[in-house]
């Protein structure tokens, strides 16, 4: 055959799989790229800031945390007579959901899984659920998800990857070697199963703010199959934002950064070793007293006006901040948490302004406090600094007026240079925050 017949036979066929090769190209491209609805999402969680993460789970009858499976080096076989104690029956979703909007939160988090494999809802899947296996017989998720959408409350999951229960998490990672399963397993067939259960999620409970992973850090080399879950989760509610507490650098597909126990870009608790910030959405989440899951002798609470300015300072460094309850294994919230959480409302009926659809300010956070900003107000937040003036770098944009956010009282200020200087209305240090508003004229 000549040279000629064979270019006019194969040009065709070369053309159609270039043709083939761009599309798949553009497609993963553009499944890579957030949708519409994920980038609104996005939007209104900056806008939201404030958050209740709730780590609840069978763990809760033995009152000393969530760990304590690992901890005590319990078994599956002794873990396993947990769940016919486990019969929360004062549980009422309306009011943990009032609970949340008392506090000035927005959304919540809760945990459907954590490292126990216990699963906190009524899945196909698994025979190791608190339907299954308790008196209580009820799928709390289920629950809360119809009250959040009756309070305007949005709902994320929280879904552990480590699993102590599960056989066919193997090989196994730094944890649960105590749990007694033999050495053997499936993992594929493990991932199927957490894709399984992430369906699920997706499917059965409406309208789903965010999937916050955790536990990727027990097996950091294992092949996770990220992509193949998060496309799952984008393909069943595109608008669901996924974040995963693996303490990297965000992966392709994930839509928030997480911080634990540390503001973005700090790592006093060791979580966010050498963590960069990215340019995706920023929480942090951190404890009430010291533990996630309920724990009867931890009483060592942080104060409202540090809640208050852990929210603040959160917001400073352009993150939300999700804050954690354990519940009770009977269903209720211990009082020190309720008693904190609605003087965490009440300041931010007063101030919310200064937090609420702001972003990260343009002075940078200092010990002496932070700033935030929306549209042309900058918010000062004093929160440790008693001398009576402040001097600032002064922002770009002009300051045509500054007052006191708490009663427009009028706060007289100089410029000089690249300088301002703040003459501060009278403040102690048993305020929480003093805030003061700057106005400035558009550039
Ligand atoms: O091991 C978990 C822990 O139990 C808790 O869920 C926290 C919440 O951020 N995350 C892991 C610790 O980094």
């Amino acid at each position: 055959m000549t040279r000629q017949r064979v270019l006019i036979l194969f040009r065709p066929l070369l053309t159609l799989s270039i043709v083939f090769a761009l599309l798949v190209l553009r497609s993963t491209a553009q499944s890579d790229q957030p949708s519409a609805a994920n980038l609104a999402a996005r939007r209104w969680f900056q806008d939201g800031k404030f958050g209740m993460f709730i780590h609840w789970g069978v763990y809760s009858t033995l009152q000393d945390g969530e760990w304590v499976m690992q901890n005590r080096k319990i078994s599956i076989a002794d873990y396993e007579k947990l769940p016919s104690q486990f019969n929360p029956e004062k549980f009422n979703a309306a009011e943990w959901v009032a609970l949340a909007k008392s506090a000035g939160m927005k959304y919540i988090t809760i945990t459907s899984k954590h490292h126990d494999g216990f699963v906190m809802f009524d899945s196909q899947v698994s025979d190791w659920t608190i339907v299954k296996r308790t008196p209580w017989k009820k799928d709390p998720l289920k629950l809360l998800a119809d009250e959040c959408r009756k309070q305007g409350i949005h709902l994320s999951f929280y879904y552990s990857q480590l699993d102590w229960h599960n056989p066919d998490y193997y090989p196994r990672g730094r944890t649960g070697e105590s749990a007694g399963r033999s050495d053997g397993g499936d993992w594929d067939k493990y991932l199927d199963y957490q894709d399984a259960q992430l369906r699920e999620l997706l499917t059965n409970y409406g309208e789903i703010s965010g999937i916050w992973f955790d536990g990727w850090w027990d097996k950091p080399k294992a092949s996770w199959r990220l992509d193949r879950t998060y496309k799952l989760i984008h393909g069943l509610q595109p608008q669901t934002l996924i974040g995963n507490n693996h303490h990297q650098v965000p992966n392709p597909g994930e839509d928030i950064q997480m911080f634990e126990k540390d503001l973005p870009g700090r790592n006093t608790a060791g979580f966010n070793e050498g963590e960069k910030i990215g340019d995706l959405p920023l929480e942090t989440a951190e404890t009430i007293n010291t533990a996630w899951g309920y724990n009867f002798t931890d009483d060592h609470y942080k104060s409202t006006r540090e809640l208050v300015q852990y929210l603040v300072r959160a917001a400073g460094a352009n993150a939300n901040f999700l804050l954690n309850i354990g519940p009770r294994p009977d269903g209720t919230i211990q009082p020190e948490f309720v008693e904190r959480l609605h003087q965490m409302g009440e300041w931010l009926a007063e101030y919310g302004d200064s937090i609420y659809g702001t972003r990260g300010g343009p002075i940078a956070p200092h010990p002496w406090g932070v700033t935030t900003q929306k549209g042309n107000k900058i918010y000062v937040h004093v929160l440790e600094w008693l001398d009576p003036v402040l001097l600032l770098p002064a922002p770009a944009n002009q300051v045509t007026a500054a007052y006191a956010l708490k009663d427009h009282a009028k706060v007289e200020f100089s410029k000089s240079g690249d300088r301002l200087l703040l003459q501060l209305p009278a403040h102690s240090s048993a305020d929480f925050d003093t805030v003061i508003v700057l106005e400035t004229a558009p550039r």
